[in-house]
């Protein structure tokens, strides 16, 4: 499975991606070439539409205190559903589809989702910290939303334009 990371302004990022009903080998596939896209661009988590492939599954991998992500805190997230929230935190993120970017965005302090696993399991998580910005962050990819919707009117035409520099200059070098 050859996968390529999508980058703003391309509009494949604003499809909604779709529920995930067969844990296939299909699936499986995806999830599996996902894992290395996100370590190799050291991502610490990544959605499928990121990858072009519109269905609800993201993946996480928070870094440990020593800043490792070793795989068996590899977290494959199908289908969430988001059933508590409270308290907000603001935190600077950035975006794999949206590089070299990062700004102060508010979240949630602390979420609460069932999910279901590769296999289709389903399960509860509690999340804190790093964990529960991310998973919004992803969980946003999902319906379309970038972190830079964001944004207040004046920053984001801030980014636009400070964007569109970097973008030349990636192409030129
Ligand atoms: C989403 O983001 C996230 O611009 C995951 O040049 C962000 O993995 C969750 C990255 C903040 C929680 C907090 C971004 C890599 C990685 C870049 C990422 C870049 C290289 C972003
Ligand atoms: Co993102």
């Amino acid at each position: 499975m050859k996968l390529k990371i999508v980058e703003y302004p391309d509009k494949k990022l604003r499809q909604k991606s779709v529920e995930v009903k067969n844990f296939d080998a299909k699936l499986h596939k995806l999830l599996d070439a996902m894992y290395p896209i996100m370590m190799n661009t050291n991502g610490i988590g990544l959605a499928a539409i990121q990858v072009a492939q519109p269905v609800r599954a993201l993946i996480l991998n928070i870094p440990d205190e020593d800043g490792e992500q070793p795989r068996e805190n590899l977290l494959e997230i199908i289908n969430p559903v988001m059933v508590q929230q409270a308290g907000e935190t603001v935190y600077q993120e950035g975006c794999l589809s949206v590089p070299q970017f990062y700004e102060d965005i508010k979240r949630h302090e602390t979420i609460t989702i069932n999910y279901q696993d590769r296999d289709g399991n389903t399960h509860t998580l509690d999340a804190d910290g790093l964990l529960a910005i991310a998973i919004q962050h992803e969980m946003d990819h999902l319906e379309g939303i970038l972190f830079i919707d964001k944004l207040s009117y004046a920053r984001r035409k801030k980014f636009e334009k400070e964007y569109k520099r970097l973008q030349k200059e990636r192409k030129n070098s």
